[in-house]
């Protein structure tokens, strides 16, 4: 299953495409399955309707933990580094976290969670939520993963979206040197929520909390029961290739979020197969992925692609910058890590701080490095290959999505030669195509258009829970029997991919997607706003920052007041993570005749570029924008 060299990438992507039944069926094969599939692949991209291996069996945590058992069962699984760096980390081997899993999976059995129920999980970064994750897995259980970041709000609308009957979260949590209350937080939201009939809380911060009768159980009493039970084997749920695995929230151009649905075969398959190669993983290299597991990086790479392969991930709960900028750095050097995963908006940041945050510490472990979730700036590429991989570790930039569910564009370490702000080459199995705005293709080399993907992959989303048809109108509407990512891209003249960015109306705030409607959702919630526009703008560390024109003719006086206010507003409705960074008050806004806003405009005064505004002979009203460009922040 792992390729090692140019050649044998160049050989496996030509059969994923010429054969891609046989070329997948052959990857399958390295996985454990209680039944052989019948078929492995029917598609067609107009429903959409995507089945890979159809009629395998199997249970992803079995690929995870059990078959590790006999040869790796003192293997470290999860090596976990606290975010207070005077406390204890905490290692889990195989047979460890398979004995955890197992237990908790028989907790969630004795709180009435069955097989297709959905379980929200709303945790820091502690072992345990990587031992939730499995266990809902092991029983069949749906999991809905909530970042630790998100509001009330946000928690009870993507609950009763999927109609969650359990929660599992813990009293508290610390991020550097702040204490987030995730108990209260879903107690907040649980107001609004009448699916939900159980909540388990496990211990972390000591965070005073109320429990309440018959609803909230803790996570340390009732393993005590299953202890006492004593039967801590929990034979794991068979389920159909098909069946679905996880759903994940995530933004879109339009304003609620969307639950991404992945299923159990296919994912396993693509997340296992894209972290062996991407990543050219050996037996005992420590993998640092530094992703939170809210986000589909910690989903796949934190925690099914590498245990599948029976790799060692490190867990880390805290932020870059505590207790100093040099945290990552000294992590790598206390574990000793030979892969590091991270995101650009985190290199920037612990950039700005200086090299003597670097300096000092042995990073000479590592040997591969790793970037996701936005472009990777030159600047920032350059830096990350000398000052922390001293100019020979590859690195390797991943393009993919939530979507996706693993890697689709990227370099394979040490395989492809690889150029400072460019994912490279599609990954065997995908088939990236450039097209115009009108659909047409296009050919060739050194173009650029929006990115599309012809043919299915095994880790792809099958659709959005509870609304099919959002999912064919997102994906696959906008190009006739393409999938659209909604990202920009070029393919140089050698044929490599530099994803450029959105092209939609979703922001990427350090790494995180933001539906610029979601964010003028929540500001038009406060009483002295009458409308809102949002765009994205460059910003030195977070890649992007979120620029918003607000229409607030009642101010109630101070202006200043009033901008808090509204921030604090979008804190409460989506997440600190969504607050605007500029609040720009106007009198109007841009609008075309027949009343659309013209977000072209407003995106290039937020970028200070009012030179060249284009045409604005369309728009309503001429003079606001003069106003708008006369107050730009
Ligand atoms: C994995 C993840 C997806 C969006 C995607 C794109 C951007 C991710 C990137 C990248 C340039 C890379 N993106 N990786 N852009 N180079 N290596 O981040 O998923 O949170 O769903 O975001 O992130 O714009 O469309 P997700």
């Amino acid at each position: 299953m792992k390729i090692t060299s140019f050649d044998e990438y160049q050989q496996a992507y030509k059969k994923s495409v010429e054969q891609p039944e046989e070329f997948w069926a052959e990857v399958a094969e390295n996985f454990v399955w209680r039944r052989k599939w019948d078929k492995v692949l029917e598609w067609n991209f107009k429903d959409p309707s995507i089945k890979w291996f159809q009629g395998g069996k199997l249970n992803i945590t079995e690929n995870c933990l059990d078959r590790h058992l006999e040869k790796n069962g003192n293997t470290p699984a999860i090596i976990w580094e606290p975010n207070d760096p005077n406390e204890h980390h905490r290692v889990l081997t195989y047979k460890q976290l398979h004995d955890k899993v197992c237990q908790f999976a028989n907790v969630l059995k004795n709180n009435g969670a069955k097989k297709g129920d959905r379980i929200c999980i709303y945790m820091p970064m502690v072992p345990e939520l990587a031992i939730a994750v499995l266990a809902c897995a092991r029983i069949g259980a749906v999991h809905s993963v909530v970042f630790g970041g998100f509001s009330a709000q946000s928690i009870a609308d993507r609950i009763n979206d999927a109609s969650c009957s359990l929660v599992i979260t813990t009293d508290g949590g610390m991020r550097g040197n702040k204490e987030i209350p995730l108990k209260s937080v879903i107690d907040d939201a649980l107001v609004q929520c009448k699916s939900v009939s159980k909540v388990i809380v496990l211990t972390r911060s000591r965070t005073p909390v109320s429990m309440i009768k018959g609803r909230d159980v803790w996570w340390e009493d009732e393993v005590k029961k299953v202890e006492t039970q004593g039967n801590p084997a929990c034979p794991a749920e068979e389920m159909d290739a098909e069946d679905m695995l996880f759903i994940l929230y995530t933004s879109g151009s339009t304003g609620k979020p969307k639950g991404v649905v992945h299923t159990c075969g296919g994912y396993m398959v693509y997340t296992g197969y894209t972290f062996a190669n991407v990543f050219q993983y050996n037996k005992g290299e420590v993998y640092f992925c530094t992703a939170d597991i809210g986000w589909i990086t910690g989903h796949s790479y934190i925690a099914y692609g590498p245990l599948t392969q029976g790799a060692t991930a490190l867990m880390f709960e805290g932020i870059p910058t505590y207790p100093d900028a040099g945290r990552f750095w000294e992590i790598v050097d206390k574990h000793k890590v030979n892969i590091l995963y991270t995101a650009p908006t985190a290199i920037r940041s612990l950039m700005s701080f200086g090299d003597e945050m670097v300096d000092g510490k042995d990073l000479s472990s590592l040997t591969k490095l790793g970037s996701v979730g936005e472009p990777i700036n030159e600047e920032a590429w350059h830096w990350f290959d000398e000052k922390i991989g001293n100019g020979n570790c590859p690195i390797v930039d991943t393009w993919w999505q939530t979507e996706t569910g693993g890697i689709m564009i990227s370099p394979i370490a040490g395989v492809t030669k690889t150029k400072p702000s460019y994912a490279t080459l599609p990954l065997p199995g995908i088939q990236p195509i450039l097209v115009d705005e009108n659909g047409k293709e296009v050919e060739g080399n050194g173009v650029s258009g929006n990115l599309c993907i012809k043919f299915p992959w095994p880790g792809m989303l099958r659709t959005t829970y509870g609304d099919h048809e959002r999912c064919r109108t997102t994906y696959f509407a906008t190009y006739n029997n393409l999938y659209f990512t909604g990202d920009g891209c070029l393919r140089d003249e050698d044929g490599y991919y530099r994803i450029t960015g959105r092209v939609d109306d979703v922001l990427n705030v350090s790494g995180h997607r933001i539906g610029t409607a979601e964010v003028e959702n929540a500001i038009n919630m406060h009483s002295s706003v009458v409308e809102s526009a949002v765009v994205g703008y460059p910003h030195d560390i977070k890649g992007q920052g979120v620029y918003a024109y607000v229409v607030s003719p009642d101010k109630h006086g101070d202006e200043e007041i009033t901008r808090k206010d509204i921030m604090m507003t979008v804190s409460r409705i989506i997440g600190p993570i969504a607050k605007p960074d500029k609040i720009q008050f106007v009198s109007g806004l841009p609008k075309t005749r027949s009343g659309k806003i013209m977000r072209r405009i407003l995106r290039k005064i937020a970028e200070g570029d009012t030179s060249n505004l284009g045409d604005t002979s369309t728009l309503l009203d001429p003079a606001v924008v003069d106003e708008i460009k006369g107050g730009a922040l």
